[in-house]
């Protein structure tokens, strides 16, 4: 089955997204998420300028030859941009291979080991009291599972709350937008926050919190130490990951699960963290992590030391990703949750796709491949639009983590 095309399709329903598709001579073809926020464009022309050109008249059958060709072969290995693109590849060759073979994906890579996947959805609000309104809407919605984020007293503004609640999307502008940050002014906040939800809604949904990287590993014990009387799933991001060993310190002190990794690009970013069993779940998902054939390594590691998946699942990554991770959690043994933030109505009919939402579970459709489209005609009507995400100062200027 031979590769006799393959194009990037840039559309901005909303906001921006980056699609490859793949034909063969045998009529079948294949489509990979391969967005990056804010970088949108080096992952196209990455693909465009220097993995299609290498991908015209291979085997699309050979997924894993296609996959150690574009990783070995480039000898500059691992940064997200370059993993995007081979994710893109990857994730659209396994379409075709499950169309090929009249299945739905998840039957490929092994078959269900789960009913449905269980999701965690957004609440935030810019004061406590208007978070716990909204978990308290997530709740009424079926969700078993609520991310939790709230305004910071004394901050104009804060990571994980919008105005536009359901569809909250990570990048606001043409250009960063500057925003300010208070480690000390975070820290005193939160607990009250999930002290003020549990008094709320009792302890029969899992809550989680997103720090979004900005803490030091002390600073994330002494939150995790205070968060453990609310029994949080997990928290994500406390400390940026690029010193693994950094996490020993935060992991020794804290009970509260920690989670990690939606900016790992490959299986060395997480080897150390999933070893010594530091984290608890890996959030690297299939989109910026190489693929369905690079996440498999990642998910079999993770098994062998109780760490499980906990897929990346913002607006920023497409409908196809979200479809892609859907068949692969599906069948993964060591599967822990999905994060599902809604898309808007615009991106949703530019990827028609058969996955659902009932009583806080996401369901993988039944047809053959990953079951999402793109439907070219309107993604046309879209076109790309800069858009950045925001970057963090200190109150005192200091450049910081966003
Ligand atoms: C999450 C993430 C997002 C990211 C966004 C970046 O947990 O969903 O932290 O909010 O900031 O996906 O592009
Ligand atoms: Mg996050």
């Amino acid at each position: 089955m031979k590769i006799i095309d393959a194009k990037v399709i840039i559309t901005c329903p909303d906001r921006n997204f980056v699609t490859v598709k793949i034909t063969t001579d045998q009529g079948l073809y294949g489509i990979g998420d391969a967005t990056l926020n804010g970088r949108e464009l080096a992952v196209a022309s990455y693909l465009q300028d220097h993995l299609i050109p290498c991908l015209i008249g291979r085997d699309a059958s050979r997924i894993e030859d296609i996959w150690q060709f574009f990783y070995r072969g480039a000898y500059w290995r691992r940064g997200p941009v370059g993993m995007t693109a081979i994710a893109a590849i990857d994730v659209a060759l396994w379409d075709i291979k499950a169309k090929a073979a009249n299945m739905p994906l998840y039957q490929l890579l092994g078959g269900r080991s789960r009913d449905g996947i269980m999701v965690y959805g957004h609440a935030n609000g810019s004061t406590i009291a208007e978070t716990v309104a909204e978990v308290g809407r997530y709740i009424e919605m079926g969700y078993k599972a609520i991310r939790a984020q709230t305004g910071v007293p004394g901050l104009a503004s804060t990571y994980g709350v919008s105005k536009d609640k359901m569809y909250y999307e990570p990048a606001d502008n043409d250009l960063p937008s500057e925003n300010v940050w208070s480690t000390s002014k975070y820290l005193n906040s939160v607990p009250e926050l999930f002290k003020v939800l549990r008094e709320t809604y009792g302890y029969d949904h899992h809550l989680l919190h997103d720090t979004h990287h900005r803490l030091t590993p002390i600073e994330a014990a002494q939150l995790g130490k205070s968060l453990e009387p609310y029994k949080l799933f997990w928290l994500e991001d406390a400390v940026p990951a690029e010193l693994q060993e950094g996490f020993r310190l935060f992991r020794h002190h804290t009970t509260t699960p920690i989670a990690v990794g939606e900016v790992f690009a490959s299986i060395h970013d997480c080897q150390q963290l999933i070893s010594e069993q530091l984290i608890d779940y890996i959030r690297t998902t299939i989109v910026h992590g190489g693929g369905i054939t690079h996440l498999r390594r990642i998910a079999h590691l993770a098994e062998l030391y109780h760490v499980r998946t906990g897929f990346h699942g913002a607006t920023d990554l497409s409908p196809v990703t979200m479809g892609a991770a859907l068949h692969f959690d599906t069948w993964v043994p060591n599967f822990g949750i999905q994060e599902y933030m809604r898309h808007t109505d615009a991106t949703d009919e530019v990827f028609p796709h058969d996955y659902h939402f009932a009583n806080g579970y996401l369901y993988a459709g039944e047809k053959p491949g990953h079951g999402v489209d793109i439907d070219e005609k309107l993604a046309a009507k879209y076109p790309y639009k800069r858009a950045y995400l925001p970057v963090n100062r200190l109150e005192d200027g200091t450049m910081f983590n966003w």
